[in-house]
């Protein structure tokens, strides 16, 4: 088309055109990393779904394939929707997916490559005794999808959890099968939370107490934790409880260490949802998918020919506290980081802002550790500030506070017409300090019609060294903040029309009381990838 691609990624997963929803089948395969995706062939919109297909060696440069699975049997003729790849203990992957069939029911199929000796597994078949689980009499048949990697237990049979819900509660329900084929409903979901609606794309997974190794899905001991997450379609959020399984009975209990149900712990407080993980041989390490929606308008989607991208994978491994995950981009990503620029013990005084120049501020990668010698002059926190997306669009990064509001002001335009601030504010509670991080895209554009929220979450970090760290990978229409070393993470689409290519401008700010130094910041212009 004649029209200008402001806002494609430089660096992120997205398909040439049309539509992309849910990572699917995520998997590392024989020195090949596969990624499968929900997909519109036809058009940007949702719509006609498929199972688009990339590999990639590297997580971070994709070449497409055609499509591994699209609809053309009765139980998958309306839809080939999400689902998870298990590679079996013979190397034989396989694929478990649901199918929308003739009646428009939700069911559950697998498929297998038709050629094993194929290095790029390009052929998929789905043999003809699927559907392999549909949803009988008991369970909602309009609710009822996406398969998890299946698991092995010590009873010696297969597991894996499908996303349902019966009237408002939403859950797990757990299958199991000696031979993968015939699979049969556990009497209990794994887990269930009344009030929350319907679940989608369950992941659930082991977590090591001790560094940041992953574990493979099906391997059990008693040094583990597991992790339950579900996507709730209520509030398009994800959510994870931390917890025990139990790997005779099947049983999951999550610790209670944090809500069970949306008020509890997000993998990202911003746009990104559907998310699946898959552990990587290779590297020894849980991989994480998740893909952030466009937060523009549906004739915006169509006029740019696509919508869609998947956020930067992430590694993710249990925080040493054990009550919460922590999640860093793949190491893949920084062989992209080109120019550098620095900035040492540059100090913030209320009000002040400073400009990171000599990178191109549109497609970078930022690493910065603030400090601050006293927290005196942080503010009480109000205990009934439990909505930390309240309280951070209340109160904004302009106005001024004690500690913080301090950050990055990223996707700036040469006169702060628009830009979107990534920041903290530091508050003082009864026993301790609440740290506050926000993602701001109220002012990141001048155009009308888009969806520009506040993004925020609180970061459950000890403060007593004075620091707090921060990442930001900025990619055009796209800004993935990490804070505090991975504790709370906000992925922000944006569509500024000034703020672009060589108008875009980076920089830091404090309009706290309190001054604050930038101990030490990296910032790194950003190669684009060779993505589909
Ligand atoms: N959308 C898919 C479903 C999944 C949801 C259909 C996630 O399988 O539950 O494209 O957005």
């Amino acid at each position: 088309t004649e029209i200008k691609q402001l806002h494609r990624t430089g660096f992120h997963f997205q398909p040439h055109r049309h539509w992309m929803n849910g990572p699917n089948g995520p998997m590392y395969f024989k020195g090949i990393y596969h990624l499968f995706y929900q997909y519109n062939p036809e058009g940007a919109v949702w719509g006609n779904i498929v199972w688009a297909h990339s590999i990639s060696k590297d997580l971070i440069n994709w070449k497409s394939l055609k499509p591994a699975l699209s609809p053309s049997k009765p139980f998958d003729i309306n839809g080939c929707w999400s689902g998870s790849a298990t590679v079996l203990p013979d190397l034989k992957p396989v694929i478990l997916y649901t199918g929308i069939d003739s009646q428009n029911r939700q069911v559950q199929n697998y498929a297998i490559p038709a050629n094993l000796s194929d290095p790029h597994l390009t052929e998929w078949v789905k043999p003809d005794n699927n559907p392999i689980v549909d949803p009988g009499t008991e369970v909602n048949s309009s609710a009822f999808r996406d398969p998890s990697t299946a698991w092995l237990s010590l009873n010696g049979h297969w597991n894996t959890i499908i996303g349902s819900r019966s009237e408002q509660t939403g859950m797990a329900y757990l299958y199991r099968s000696r031979d993968f084929l015939n699979w049969t409903k556990v009497e209990q979901p794994l887990h269930s939370v009344p009030n929350t609606g319907m679940w989608e794309c369950p992941d659930f997974y082991p977590v090591s107490h001790f560094g940041r190794f992953g574990l493979d899905t099906s391997v059990m001991g008693n040094w583990f934790k597991h992790v339950l997450k579900v996507s709730l379609e209520m509030t398009r959020y994800e959510y994870y409880t931390l917890g025990k399984y139990y790997p005779m009975t099947d049983k999951y209990v999550p610790d209670n260490t944090s809500a069970d149900g949306w008020s509890g712990l997000r993998y990202d407080y911003g746009n990104f949802y559907a998310s699946k993980s898959f552990y990587d041989p290779m590297k020894k390490r849980r991989v994480l998918w998740g893909w952030a929606n466009e937060s523009d308008s549906v004739q915006d989607d169509v006029s740019k020919g696509w919508a869609g991208i998947q956020a930067i994978p992430r590694m993710v491994w249990l925080d040493p506290n054990g009550k919460q995950l922590l999640q860093w981009p793949v190491m893949e990503l920084n062989r992209l980081r080109r120019k550098i620029v620095m900035m040492l013990n540059q100090k913030l005084v209320k009000g002040q802002i400073v400009e990171i120049k000599g990178i191109t501020a549109a497609q970078a990668d930022v690493e910065v550790i603030f400090s601050f010698s006293s927290l005196d002059n942080a503010e009480a926190f109000d205990p009934s500030w439990v909505d930390a997306q309240a309280v951070c669009s209340q109160l904004g990064s302009t106005a001024q506070g004690g500690v913080g509001p301090f950050g990055l002001l990223t996707l700036a335009s040469e006169n702060l017409e628009e830009f979107t601030p990534v920041f903290f504010r530091i508050f003082k509670a009864e026993a301790n300090h609440v740290v506050l991080m926000c993602s701001d895209a109220r002012s990141s554009s001048l155009k009308d019609g888009l969806y520009k929220p506040t993004f925020a979450g609180f970061v459950d970090i000890d403060l007593s060294s004075k620091k707090l760290s921060l990442r930001s990978l900025i990619d055009h229409s796209v800004i993935e903040s990490f804070g505090g070393g991975g504790k709370t993470c906000i992925t922000s689409r944006v569509y500024p029309t000034k703020a672009v290519f060589g108008d875009a401008h980076l920089h830091v700010f404090n309009n706290g009381t309190e001054s604050i130094t930038v101990e030490y910041l990296s910032a790194w212009s950003m190669r684009s990838a060779w993505v589909n």
